[in-house]
């Protein structure tokens, strides 16, 4: 009985020690094991001089208290002013003493008001480590890139970081709805419980923001676009002001969704109609009930005329009309829309990758200038990999937000290993050719393309209440690098998995190295085992988890896979080209030269813009039908590779963590070489050709993949 009990006392504590190291995300701090760089932090941090006792400058100091605790293993002593040498001085701008701002007057000129300054300064010969910003906030941001720097045992001899968000509006979309369940979401139930809202405050929430301060995110809308109209009622908006203040003081500002025909479902109004006067009231009503409780209420996300949300669409009206009624109505508080120009229709006959760029480019500067047009990453939706949406490059006079897809809708779920950052440098890299060469996707978002001070990247966010956040515990690298990357769009994804690595797991260059290597890889070996060659949107429909590339018999023709690879005895491959939809014309000359000669389409978007015979020639000298084939092989293989890796990791990290993504990667395998034989055996009755030489046979038949059902695929509603 007594070594029962103690086996199950060992199991609940490795338990929880291990859950806990899942749950502590990227700010593990773990012990600096490098001896020099734990002495070189110890001699220069005598002490920490904290400025300010704001609710964010008492987070930013408890943070350092934690972090040196873990990592060096004791705590400087915390003062309140300076004196003596060798200390780190925390505080905002008009907290520091004369000398210090006058040291660092032009560094202050060049950050703007959430930027953050960590330097190393002298004043009368002494020297001191300034973190500081024009706020608290920026302080805070700047205490958590100063541990970054510790966490990735790096040295702070001579200090001088001077480090500015690039885009104003860095923000995760939830698409959480009110009974828990998340929309698209595999990380279990939605972290906000309305039930216990305003009473309870999981410490769930406090975590969610810290981790989100941790790399500069600094809004979240808390509802899903498919909107339901009673987070508006007062009921909910209790609860909404109830977290709103939990995120204040790690500057996250609180969004939410408005469902268009609020007015009739909450507010007993005839028509939605955002001509109606009495519409144009409520709903200047409603933001002055919301911000008498929420003064920084950030404002809304809006899908209207979508997926048959309501819009104003149903009024005769247009997307200028709806949005900039609901901008009207939050102006004189300073809060935004985000209007999403994801919208495509069953009564358009056209192209669906064409139809967001035809109904929203003519409304370019229509908007109110607090309207910011939120448009998808890919003009079809989230794919692997799509071509970078038209509309980049053709609003010059709109404020243009990027929506990022962190939850892997089409890439595997929490399953998969996919580092997304990478993906998402792929787009934001991308040249619109807007204003000539280099005018890239980034410039377009970061407002420095057409000097728009509203801008801004959303996020949809791949956490739910899990333990560890995400599901996989790979998939907090992209809540992590989307962060990083929203902060800064040129930052390269190598290093954002770098930093990423050092302090979710290990400083080790034995582990950091081979499995930085393996996160890169990752994102080509997906799309090479689901969508290689510019093929997309064949997922199984509904719930998009596995293959379906035969599903062909759904009431709208662009929800059918078939719709998109468009295979036959011929060839495979949509038309975008001249001689198809001609999508191509809706980028800039340059663009569309490139995209629409198939000589010159790159190879990874063929199947995206043209309709080619199985015997087309590749560059490498294969066949289509060969070369497609090989590719679904790559991809097969590199998970195999993605396992090898792994496999080697045992003795530089916990071996809860190492399990678990021992066992996802084992899934992806299996997984990988489902959509393998799959597609392939279906593919094949149009080809008629053989599997050539390198590709694995397929173990079972075109109809057993056919047959499989997942009635229960999580996220799907
Ligand atoms: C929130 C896709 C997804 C939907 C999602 C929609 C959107 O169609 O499958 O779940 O709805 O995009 O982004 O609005």
């Amino acid at each position: 009985m007594t070594s029962l009990k103690f086996v199950f006392l060992f199991l609940l504590i490795s338990f929880s020690a291990s859950a806990q190291k899942d749950y502590k995300l990227w700010l593990q701090y773990n012990v600096v094991s490098n001896s020099s760089i734990a002495s070189e932090y110890k001699n220069n941090l005598k002490e920490i001089v904290v400025l300010g006792n704001s609710e964010t400058i008492k987070i930013a100091q408890k943070e350092l208290q934690t972090a040196f605790q873990d990592m060096l293993g004791a705590i400087p002593e915390i003062k309140s002013d300076i004196k003596g040498e060798n200390n780190l001085i925390v505080g905002s701008q008009s907290s520091l003493n004369a000398e210090i701002k006058k040291e660092l007057k032009s560094d202050f000129d060049k950050i703007n008001t959430e930027g953050f300054i960590i330097k190393t300064v002298f004043t009368k010969n002494k020297k001191q480590i300034v973190i500081t910003g024009k706020n608290d906030v920026a302080v805070l941001y700047g205490v958590f890139s100063f541990l970054r720097i510790l966490q990735t045992n790096k040295a702070i001899k001579n200090l001088d970081i001077l480090d500015s968000p690039k885009t104003r509006i860095r923000i995760l979309n939830h698409w959480d709805n009110l009974d828990r369940t998340v929309e698209r979401g595999y990380a279990g139930f939605s972290l906000w419980n309305w039930q216990k809202l305003p009473d309870f405050i999981d410490q769930r929430y406090i975590d969610y923001a810290r981790a989100n301060a941790s790399i500069g995110i600094n809004g979240t809308v808390l509802t899903n676009v498919n909107a339901n109209a009673l987070i508006l009622t007062p009921q909910y908006l209790e609860k909404v002001e109830a977290l709103a203040n939990v995120f204040r003081p790690y500057g996250i500002k609180v969004y939410l969704t408005a469902r268009f025909s609020a007015p009739i479902e909450i507010g007993n109004l005839k028509t939605a109609d955002p001509k109606d006067p009495e519409v144009i009231n409520w709903w200047k009503n409603k933001a002055v009930e919301i911000y008498k409780r929420i003064p920084d209420f950030g404002g809304f996300l809006v899908k209207a005329n979508s997926e048959g949300q309501p819009g104003p669409q149903n009024y005769g009206r247009d997307h200028v009309d709806g949005a900039n009624m609901l901008a009207d109505a939050v102006t004189p508080f300073g809060g935004v829309i985000m209007w999403r120009a994801f919208v495509y229709s069953e009564h358009d006959a056209n192209d669906r990758a064409k139809q967001a760029y035809s109904e929203f480019q003519p409304y370019d500067g229509k908007f109110k200038d607090n309207v910011i047009v939120q448009v998808k990453n890919g003009a079809i939706d989230f794919q692997p990999r799509e071509p970078f949406h038209p509309l980049f490059g053709a609003m010059p006079k709109t404020p243009l937000m990027m929506e990022f897809q962190i939850t892997q809708e089409y890439l595997g779920f929490s399953t998969h290993l996919i580092f997304l950052p990478k993906l998402f440098q792929e787009v934001l890299e991308s040249d619109t050719y807007e204003k000539g060469k280099g005018s890239t996707v980034a410039k377009v978002v970061d407002g420095t393309l057409h000097q728009n001070k509203l801008t801004g990247i959303a996020g949809v966010a791949n956490i739910g209440n899990d333990l560890n956040w995400t599901g996989h515990p790979f998939a907090q690298a992209n809540w992590y690098g989307f962060g990083r990357l929203v902060w800064n769009p040129y930052l390269d994804s190598e290093i954002i998995a770098d930093e990423w690595l050092r302090s979710t797991f290990s400083n080790d260059e034995n582990f950091v190295k081979p499995v930085k290597k393996m996160m890169i890889e990752s994102r080509e070996a997906v799309v090479n085992y689901m969508t290689p060659l510019g093929l997309h949107h064949i997922m199984d429909t509904g719930h998009h988890y596995g293959p379906g590339p035969w599903v062909s018999n759904l009431s709208r023709p662009e929800w059918n896979p078939t719709y998109y690879h468009k295979a036959d005895k011929n060839g495979i491959g949509f038309d975008r080209s001249k001689t198809g939809t001609n999508a191509t014309a809706q980028y800039m000359p340059e663009v569309e030269k490139l995209f629409d000669n198939l000589e010159t389409c790159p190879e990874k978007d063929l199947l995206w813009f043209h309709h080619v015979s199985w015997d087309y020639k590749l560059k490498n000298g294969q066949t289509l039908w060969n070369g497609l084939a090989l590719k679904y092989q790559e991809g097969v293989d590199q998970v195999k590779e993605m396992q090898n890796v792994w496999k080697k990791t045992e003795k530089y990290i916990d071996s809860e963590r190492f399990h678990e993504v021992g066992m996802l990667l084992e899934i992806q395998y299996k997984e990988a070489k489902w959509w393998r034989d799959a597609c392939l055996l279906y593919f094949q009755q149009f080809s008629g050709k053989g599997l050539p030489k390198g590709v694995e046979k397929p173990t079972q038949t075109l109809d057993y993949f056919k047959s499989l059902k997942f009635p229960f695929a999580p996220g799907n509603g």
